[in-house]
Parts: structure tokens; sequence; C-alpha cells
């Protein structure tokens, strides 16, 4: 148990109606009782009762008034760090805060890190790595789909699924290590078949999550769509459009944009991350060239790219210089400005004839189709968010992969009738990197990694 005493500023400071100041640790309540002042007395030794909110005011160390407020009392181990927590409700605005944390730490506590209530939280067992993991993520959530996964792993229905994983492996290594201890039963076969059936099924369990890391990457970070087309085609409209703001400047000018432009939209619960390029075309201009490399570089990295032909105009060398370009990616093919005459012939590419989607962003015509195939590209089937298990993380992602590879080398231990030790190697090895997920031995480095990404006061 950690028993040095922090303190943090838990709320956003600024123009708001309130601020809470949190203070966890062995020290808490006797802080709090130096600083507080109830009903025109010090509270200094007087055990204020727990769970309560108690109105007075908060005075700095020369007796002075900071703020009035209410203060609450948590006693540990019921608490969010498992340790005794004391909260502040001051008023809004970041001096009365500053001061009364100012305060706090006079008093004996030192700043709390990032996310240190949370990480104590899991070091003294309230949590485990992937219900701390989701707290982080459920601040971050920009959609409501990102958050109700989120929502679920802090509820611990991630780690349940690991645990059963991991007890049904030591099940499969008690029967292992009986039979190793035990030679004289001779059973080695029954053992060996069950150890088989076993595997297979945790599996098939094991794949069945990494199944849904693209799903929850997607709605973690939203799909990354670049936006490509040669110069004044109406890329930039269409960002502007998707994002229902005037975000990149759109002129008659070809070559009018010259940076990257990248923003986060929702839309009808699909999230993208858009990004806005400069037109590609050959050219002489020192920072129009550096805007068409930079557009082409992001092409390498997106989940999704958005080809905008001009139907107004020919198909061009440089239309057919993008489409060499891009021929691995996922691509929606928009052929905009339909509200002009047209003079694209798509006759000679008859597959992106097929598919392309026809729209006019200056008449807000076509784009809901471009949403709906871009649904039907990345979610296919209805997901359930409430009653599906989805990884949203790297990390658990790669410990799955690994348990997967290892439980993979034992079922061909199995069949190559190699001895019962190297079955054993790969079932330990399994064990651990789902052990990892939940937080079991993990190293102190990564512990403080995962927590840096934490906000303060949290
Ligand atoms: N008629 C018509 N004009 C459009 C449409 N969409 C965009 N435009 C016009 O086309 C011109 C270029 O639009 P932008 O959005 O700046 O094109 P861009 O592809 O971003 O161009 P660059 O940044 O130069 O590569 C502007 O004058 C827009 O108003 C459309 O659907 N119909
Ligand atoms: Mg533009």
């Amino acid at each position: 148990m950690n028993s040095d005493t922090i303190a943090a500023i838990a709320t956003f400071p600024g123009n708001a109606g309130i601020n809470i100041i949190r203070i966890s640790g062995d020290g808490a309540l006797e802080i709090a009782e130096k600083i507080f002042v109830k009903n025109g007395s010090k509270t200094e030794g007087s055990k204020l009762k727990p769970r309560y909110l108690h109105y007075g005011h908060i005075t700095d160390q020369d007796n002075k008034v900071i703020d009035e407020v209410l203060l609450s009392y948590m006693k540990g181990p019921g608490t969010y760090t498992r340790e005794d927590v004391v909260e502040i409700n001051c008023h809004g605005g970041i001096i009365s805060a500053k001061k009364i944390l100012e305060t706090v730490l006079f008093h004996g506590c030192r700043p709390a890190e990032r996310g240190e209530f949370t990480k104590r939280a899991f070091l003294n067992g309230r949590i485990d790595l992937t219900q701390a993991e989701a707290v982080i993520d459920i601040i971050n959530s920009k959609t409501d789909s990102s958050h109700a996964i989120s929502v679920n792993h802090l509820e611990g229905r991630l780690s349940r699924e690991i645990n059963e994983i991991i007890e049904k492996i030591m099940q499969i290594l008690a029967n292992i290590e009986v039979n190793i201890d035990f030679p004289e039963y001779d059973e080695d076969q029954i053992t060996i078949s069950m150890a088989r059936e076993f595997c297979s099924e945790v599996l098939v369990k094991i794949n069945k999550l990494i199944e849904t890391a693209d799903t929850g990457k997607i709605f973690k970070e939203g799909i990354k769509t670049v936006i490509l087309g040669k110069p004044n085609v109406g890329k930039s409209s269409l960002m502007n459009f998707l994002l229902n703001e005037n975000r990149a400047i759109v002129t008659e000018i070809p070559g009018t944009t010259r940076d990257t432009i990248e923003e986060y939209v929702n839309i009808k619960g699909v999230p993208l991350r858009i990004i806005d390029t400069a037109g590609i075309r050959d050219t002489d201009d020192a920072v129009e060239k550096i805007g068409v490399e930079k557009a082409l570089s992001k092409v390498g990295e997106a989940d999704l790219v958005m080809m905008i032909f001009d139907s107004s105009r020919e198909l061009e060398e440089e239309d057919e210089k993008i489409l060499d370009y891009i021929r691995e990616k996922k691509t929606i093919f928009i052929k905009n400005k339909t509200d002009l005459e047209t003079r694209l012939d798509l006759s000679g590419q008859k597959e992106i004839e097929s598919e392309v989607i026809n729209i006019s962003v200056a008449r807000n015509q076509g784009l809901d189709e471009i949403m709906e195939k871009i649904s039907s590209m990345f979610f296919q089937g209805t997901i359930n968010l409430d009653s599906q298990l989805i990884i949203n993380n790297a990390r658990h992602k790669s410990l799955l992969v690994n348990a997967k590879r290892n439980l993979e080398e034992v079922l061909k231990s199995i069949d190559n009738d190699m001895t019962i030790d190297f079955v054993e190697i790969d079932l330990k090895e399994a064990m651990e990197n789902l052990g990892l997920i939940v937080g079991k031995s993990v190293s102190d480095d990564l512990v403080d990694k995962i927590f840096n990404e934490f906000c303060i006061g949290k």
C-alpha cells in the first residue's frame, strides 16, 4: 500500500460552476481538518464524519478564507483508490482551486502524477489493468460507440472473459502435470486428447476476440480517410460539407489547398478521421510540390481513400496517375459537380464506372450514398455493442495474438507427438501473455507508461 498522500485538481480548471480538489492517502483526513473551517471553527482533530458532505470554508496558512466549499471524506478501502480520500468542491475558476491545492500541498502531501489515483486503484487491487485502461478510454471517447465499448471493459467483462480463458489453460496444465508427476497412471493418451480439445476451444475464443479488434480500432480512432484527386475537383468542398463547417479554404483557383487538413467527425455513428489534401499534379511551385508529396504520403496509412473526379472535365493524365497510385487501397470513387454538363467519360475504366458515386456538393446531392457505402465497407452486419465484447486496445490485441501463437504451437506439438514438456512451456507462455492483459506480473515500466497517458487528477 502506498502511504504517501497525493493531491490534484480533478476537474478542468476554468470558467465552470465548481472545481474539485482530490486528496488520497493516509494523511488525507489530517490535512483536510487542518484547513477546513466548519460553523466558524477549525476542524483539526475533529474526525470529520465520513461519507457526509460538510459545508464550510478552506483557509490558507495565515487563516485567511480562500473559498466557500463542500468537503467530503471517504475512509478507505471503500474508495476509488482504496485509500482515505478527501474531495473539496470549491467555486469554479482557476484561482480558488489553485490556492486550495497549494494549501493542501503545504500541509504535507505531494502533487499527484498523471493517472496516479487510478494507478493506486490498480496497485491496490480494486480494478485490473483492462479496467484502468477503460477509464482513460472513456475519458478520451469521441463517439457513443467507443464509449459503450469502454464501459463494458470498465465493468470487467473483458477481464472475466480473459480470466476464464486463463482458468481453462490452468486446467489443461494441471491435468498434464498430474500425468508427469504420476507416470505410473499411464493415462497419457486420454490427457493429451483432452488437452487438444480444450486447447482448440480456447483458441476459438481467442480468435473471436482478435477478430473484433479492427472494429474496435475504428471506433476508437475513426476510419482514417484521405480525400484525393487532381486540383479543383471539390475535395475541400466535400471535407467542409462532411464537417458541416468551413474548415478548409475553397476557391475556384486550382491548387488552393497546400497542406493536409485533418479533422475528426462522427457521421450517423460512423467515426471518420478525414484528411483533405492538396490536389495532385506536376508543379514547379515549391510549396505546392511539398503539399502534393504530403498528400501521397498520407495514402500509405489510410484505411480508406475517397478519390474524387470532376464530372465537368475530361479524364486527364493526373486522374490516371492517382488511380495507379491507389490501386492497392480500399477506395470509394466519387464523381463531383454532376450539376454541370458532363464531360467525364469513365467507359475505359469499367470497374470504376460501375461503382462510382455521383454527387454534387454544390447541390447537396448524393452525399448520403457515400456514408452508406462506408458503413457497408467497414461494418458488415450489425454490431451490438451492448452484448458484444470488442477489443479496442492495441496492447490487448498484440497479447492475444501472442497467446494464439502459443496455443497453435501447443496443438502442433501434440500432433507431432512431441514430449509433454514442449506442450507445457507453450501453455505457460500463453497464460503469461493473457495474464499481462489483465495486469498480472506486468513490469513497473509498462504500468508507468499506461498511466502516463492519463490526465492529472484522474
Ligand atoms: N458546380 C459545382 N462547383 C463545385 C462543386 N463542388 C465544388 N465546386 C467548386 O469547385 C471549386 C474548387 O473547389 P475546392 O473544394 O476548393 O476543390 P479542391 O479539390 O479542394 O481544390 P484544390 O485544393 O485546389 O486541390 C470551387 O469554386 C467550388 O465552389 C459542385 O458540386 N458543383
Ligand atoms: Mg482543396
